[in-house]
């Protein structure tokens, strides 16, 4: 412990002394959240921090959270230097979707609006028509729709069937998924509420369909935040990275909260739904690159330039 206050304390002063700000998501330890709130940072989910970043006045943005988040934070911000604690932290969603693969899916369905997910690579947003978070994609996916839009939807297949059963819009979808949100499992969820008729169920729409048809409340990690700190109901089921844990308790005090059963709880497995690489960002490689200066992202600038497109789009959108 003490060598945590100690680790915590030097990050501190490393912030200070390289007019650094710590940018971190929902789903990464604890300590690290804590740390972005303490030093004027920001803790949100991915859309927040793409706007926290781009709006903060600070030279370098340490980005605690997955490649993705680092990427959006470098388009939006190319005159900034953007650090990431391990440069190896990826998402399944990216991973499944590489740019060539999807470039030529495009080709195919050229009378299609491309509407791809925040968690993808630069190159993919380079190809989008728009870029959307969890918290903004069914307002947005409706509007095209109203304009009769046909829309080509990257990569995550259970976001992308739940925005167009939502909307009724006419989606072709790539076959993605998270892979701690696609182990919710709806049968077992089930049998928790039984256990639980109190509880209300909160549910990440890149859960399966099963999952999602069970839920009080579906939304992105902001939404359900919100949806726990002003429901009234003391106990909530959970079905999103368990990080989410400590923003939830902190901002609905005396509420109790209770992890959705993944295909993995089990006597040696208690919690699998956490993100093995939202679970890479740590106090000691936050210290190292804040010290170092290492682990910088790059994006190549015309990749940047056609990708930032997408993403403002959304941010007009938002606004
Ligand atoms: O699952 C993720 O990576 C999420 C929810 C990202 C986000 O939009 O904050
Ligand atoms: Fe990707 Fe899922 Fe991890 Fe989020 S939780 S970064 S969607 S693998």
């Amino acid at each position: 412990a003490a060598e945590k206050t100690a680790l915590k304390e030097r990050i501190k002063r490393l912030l200070k002394e390289r007019e650094a700000v710590l940018v971190a998501h929902y789903y990464v330890d604890g300590d690290l959240q804590d740390l972005a709130e303490e030093t004027g940072g920001c803790v949100s989910d991915s859309l927040e921090m793409a706007r926290f970043g781009r709006d903060h006045p600070a030279k370098t943005l340490v980005v605690a959270g997955v490649r993705f988040m680092g990427e959006t934070a470098k388009i939006l911000s190319p005159e900034k230097r953007i650090l990431m604690p391990d440069l190896d932290a990826t998402c399944s969603l990216d991973l499944g979707c590489p740019a060539d693969e999807f470039s030529a899916f495009c080709d195919a369905h050229p009378d299609r609006t491309v509407v791809v997910y925040a968690n993808t690579s630069a190159a993919v947003k380079a190809r989008a028509d728009w870029m959307v978070t969890s918290s903004i994609g069914l307002d947005i996916v409706a509007h095209l729709h109203a304009q009769g839009k046909k829309i080509l939807w990257a990569p995550d297949k259970h976001l992308g069937s739940y925005i167009q059963k939502q909307t009724g819009a006419d989606m072709l979808l790539w076959q993605g998924s998270c892979l701690v949100h696609d182990e919710f499992k709806g049968i077992e969820l089930d049998l928790l509420k039984a256990e639980h008729p109190e509880a209300r169920v909160l549910v990440h729409p890149e859960s399966p369909a099963n999952v999602v048809a069970l839920a009080d409340v579906v939304g992105s990690t902001t939404q359900l935040i919100n949806a726990a700190q002003t429901m009234d109901a003391t106990t909530f089921i959970v079905a999103t990275d368990n990080g989410i844990l400590h923003k939830m308790r902190a901002a609905a005090p005396g509420k109790h909260f209770i992890e959705a059963p993944t295909a993995g709880n089990s006597a040696t497995c208690k919690s699998c739904a956490h993100c093995p690489w939202m679970a890479m960002n740590g106090l000691q490689n936050l210290a190292d690159v804040l010290e170092n200066g290492s682990n910088e992202i790059h994006v190549d600038p015309q990749v940047g330039k056609e990708a930032v497109r997408a993403i403002d789009r959304m941010l007009d959108f938002a606004a």
